[in-house]
């Protein structure tokens, strides 16, 4: 019989008590947090007789390894979203060496070589290969008891600063993950110096501002939240809470009208494991309600048991949540002004949502359907689905980028998982009917990547080519312009290694971003208007940079 998530902490607390025979800790990578709480072991299902056998500690390694860098894409019960179904059934269908070669070389379809980018050894692909074939283990549920024994209150509220502690500009910090240790650094916009390293859940997906950019929300991938108050004379986090057991997404209540004053009031964080979502105090962190999102399908209409929380966006004109549910292919609208009576809407989108943002007028979400190589477009004011359209292989937008065509009006972009190419299509149906929701434009990029940027005061857009294969392409900018995007991208290569990923502006919108993720990482800032270099921030602490986030450009939602 499987635990209850807090029966589950309790016999962790006491097995990880105990010493423990033939454990086996990889030295590389400390195991922190749900981390570790999770390489403790899944109860699992008995084993075909054709699987490999593997040890106790083996299958520990291997149930950490899956969820650090394969549950994302394939989930937690290996179904299958963005990669394939790779259940023990599907996988003892292929030779192990076969299988080997997949996890060590990668695929066309986008599944990164784990060897070959050097995450993985030999051994460790040899042991996911026989882990596959073996039965999935079904992780534990995680209710709100066992959430309120990871609470933590660092600083009351009443004994935070009630203005800021230093003389920064706070709408200028960036909030940086520095993934592979745990931690996040934010940096000063201006002076570009650190203000301060803060330790976080293991590897911090995404940041989020709250509505006065006060405080950046980080969510770990072990499901840990992290509130960091930016008044603090050095950045320090003063709340934390363990939520889900494996999360990518957080946002914050945003909304100050009729139904009532939000703005900072409350969190939502979206799981992955279990497939839930939470709402928290904004301040406190305390967790208030769970919402599940085991539901059925939006085109069958079949159970399914592991429904995913993927792109949260919220709304600047209602007090409302965008949540989209990556299995069922539903877009909840959840509205957070009576909790107790909680009403959401549900809208019937598509399968594998994954990311995105809102259009230039905020009212409508843009999101990437990647496995259906679809973009779903949502009015959040009508609350109704509008269309969907084919663009490339997995479309992946981050937030996105929206700008005015001088020819087509406003318009909106995404980039690309399986191709180096970015979509431009029509978003304003009311001023540009006819080009609304339709592809206006297309042109290569310099190979698969994952995120684009612009900004309204910007000539510019900005792309990644971080998943391509080819030998320094993953090194590589390229910047298109607005004003003549026919004429082709402006490329570079902007590192000798490393790989670049995802950009940023600043404030004042004349300055990108962008990380150089490596173990020894740099941060290079550009002059948007010249493409030239600024400067590049080095040091020991900037291990392994991905994201990044201006303070007031996420509070605003300016991409
Ligand atoms: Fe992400 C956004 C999920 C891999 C960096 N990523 C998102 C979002 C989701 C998601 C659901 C949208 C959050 C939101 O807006 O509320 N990402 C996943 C995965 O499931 C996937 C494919 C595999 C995994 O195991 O996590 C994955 N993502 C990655 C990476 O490998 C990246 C490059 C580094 C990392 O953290 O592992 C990465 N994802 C990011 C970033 C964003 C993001 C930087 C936010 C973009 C923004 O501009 O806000």
């Amino acid at each position: 019989m499987r635990a209850s998530g807090g029966e589950w902490l309790d016999s962790i607390r006491r097995r990880a008590a105990r010493p423990r025979p033939g454990w086996t800790r990889r030295p590389a990578r400390a195991l922190t947090g749900c981390a570790a709480l999770l390489a403790l072991g899944w109860p699992v299902g008995p084993a075909h007789a054709a699987a490999p056998g593997l040890s106790d500690s083996q299958r520990k390694e291997a149930e950490f390894i899956y969820f650090d860098r394969c549950s994302g894409c394939h989930g937690a019960l290996r179904k299958g979203a963005t990669g394939p179904n790779i259940t023990d059934e599907q996988m003892l269908k292929k030779a192990l060496p076969e299988l080997e070669k997949t996890i060590y070389e990668g695929t066309d379809a986008g599944m990164p070589g784990w060897g070959r980018t050097g995450e993985m050894t030999r051994d460790e692909t040899a042991l996911m290969a026989k882990f596959l074939q073996n039965p999935v283990p079904i992780p534990p549920e995680l209710g709100l008891e066992a959430m309120r024994a990871s609470h933590k209150v660092h600083v009351p509220i009443a004994e935070r600063p009630r203005k800021p502690e230093h003389k920064r500009d706070i709408d200028d910090l960036f909030g940086f993950i520095l993934r592979d240790v745990g931690k996040g650094a934010i940096i000063d916009g201006k002076s570009k110096e650190l203000a301060g390293i803060v330790d976080t859940g293991f590897a911090v997906h995404i940041f989020r501002a709250s509505a006065t950019g006060r405080y950046f929300y980080t969510i770990g991938r072990d499901g840990k939240v992290s509130l960091i108050d930016l008044y603090e004379k050095k950045p320090q986090v003063v709340a934390e809470v363990r939520v889900c057991l494996d999360a990518r997404s957080v946002d914050v209540s945003k909304y100050k009208g009729p139904k009532g004053d939000f703005v900072d009031k409350l969190a939502i964080v979206g799981c992955y494991w279990p497939p839930q979502m939470v709402v928290l105090d904004g301040q406190t962190l305390e967790p208030m309600k769970v919402i599940s999102t085991r539901s059925s399908t939006y085109d069958t209409n079949e159970y399914h048991p592991e429904p995913r929380v993927a792109t949260i966006v919220a709304s600047h004109a209602d007090s409302e949540w965008v949540v989209a549910i990556k299995e069922t292919g539903m877009v909840w609208l959840v509205d957070y002004s009576d909790l107790d009576n909680l009403k959401m809407t549900q809208i019937a989108a598509e399968r594998f949502l994954h990311d995105g943002g809102w259009d230039a007028t905020q009212r409508y979400l843009l999101i990437a359907a990647n496995m259906r190589d679809q973009m779903v477009v949502v009015d959040t004011e009508e609350k109704k689905f509008i269309t969907k359209f084919e663009t490339g292989i997995k479309p992946h937008p981050g937030r996105g980028a929206n700008w005015i065509d001088p020819e087509f009006g406003p318009v909106s972009a995404t980039t690309h998982l399986g191709e180096g190419l970015i979509v431009v299509y029509g978003s304003d149906p009311k001023g540009h009917p006819e080009h609304a929701w339709q592809i206006v434009r297309e042109a290569e990029t310099a190979g698969p990547g994952l995120f684009l940027k612009t900004h309204p005061k910007s000539n510019h857009i900005w792309t990644d080519a971080t998943l391509s294969k080819e030998e320094g392409a993953n090194q590589q900018i390229c910047v298109f312009r607005k004003e003549d995007f026919e004429a082709g991208p402006n490329c570079w290569q902007a590192t000798e290694h490393g790989k670049i990923v995802h950009f940023e502006y600043n404030k004042a919108g004349n300055e990108v971003w962008t990380s150089v993720w490596d173990k020894q990482g740099e941060i290079i800032v550009y002059d948007d208007k010249t493409l030239k270099e600024k400067q590049r921030i080095t040091g020991d602490w900037l291990v392994t940079p991905t994201g990044k986030w201006n303070v007031y450009n996420t509070v605003h939602d300016i991409y």
